[in-house]
């Protein structure tokens, strides 16, 4: 076996709430009249709340101060959990949950390496609360990505080197994290074509065929 784990990153790869990320900053963005789209919300994937936050307020003509911007990710956020509290089961795809059985099966060490520190709530929506071995995640990290400290943590949760692990990324900023900590990366979604992957998988079924 090429790898003897595989860390994946959450929001779009294992599930899609990298769209209900995007609702929900929209939602602020349109509230407070700063432009914000789809391809401005490329850029958040990875990153931290508060980082995120910073990148859309880039296009506010208005100076914020520390406790407003607070509060505007703690609504934010709010937004988001309401957004997530509807998830259940049905959004583990099929896809995802049949490469996932047959990683493990195979004896593979599996754990998730997310910014988000709604990671344990989703995992548990989605019914793979216990699935993983180790779940590295924003309530555990002082850096997001692009830092490695994410993926660090998750290779020595599941006591692989990292070289032994291989991180599947939606996210540039997830990508540079991996090639940073030194993770072989397997790029999908927004991510796809980013030439520090080292490969480049249509959906997540791919794996089948790297791992
Ligand atoms: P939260 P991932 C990241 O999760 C998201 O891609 C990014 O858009 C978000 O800002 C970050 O988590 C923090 O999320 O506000 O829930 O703590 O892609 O690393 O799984
Ligand atoms: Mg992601």
């Amino acid at each position: 076996m090429k790898y003897k784990g595989i860390i994946f990153d959450l929001d779009g790869v294992i599930c899609s709430t990298d769209e209900y990320h995007y609702q929900a900053w929209k939602a602020l963005a349109d509230r407070l009249g700063i432009p914000f789209d789809r391809e401005r919300n490329n850029l958040l994937r990875g990153v931290s709340r508060m980082e995120s936050l910073n990148i859309i307020l880039e296009k506010s003509e208005i100076a914020y101060t520390e406790e407003e911007k607070l509060a505007f990710a703690e609504e934010k956020n709010n937004t988001y959990r309401q957004l997530l509290a509807r998830m259940s089961t049905a959004d583990l795809s099929e896809e995802v949950e049949n490469a996932l059985h047959h990683f493990k099966r195979k004896g593979l060490k599996l754990a998730i390496g997310s910014s988000s520190k709604n990671a344990p709530y989703i995992l548990e929506k989605i019914g793979l609360a216990d699935f993983f071995q180790a779940v590295a995640d924003g309530n555990g990290i002082t850096h997001s990505k692009p830092h490695p400290e994410v993926f660090l943590l998750a290779a020595d949760m599941i006591s692989l080197a990292p070289k032994d692990c291989l991180v599947v990324e939606d996210a540039h900023a997830g990508v540079e994290a991996a090639v940073a900590g030194g993770f072989d990366c397997a790029a999908m979604g927004d991510a796809k074509s980013s030439p520090e992957a080292k490969y480049h998988l249509e959906s997540f079924g791919d794996l089948l065929d790297i791992v």
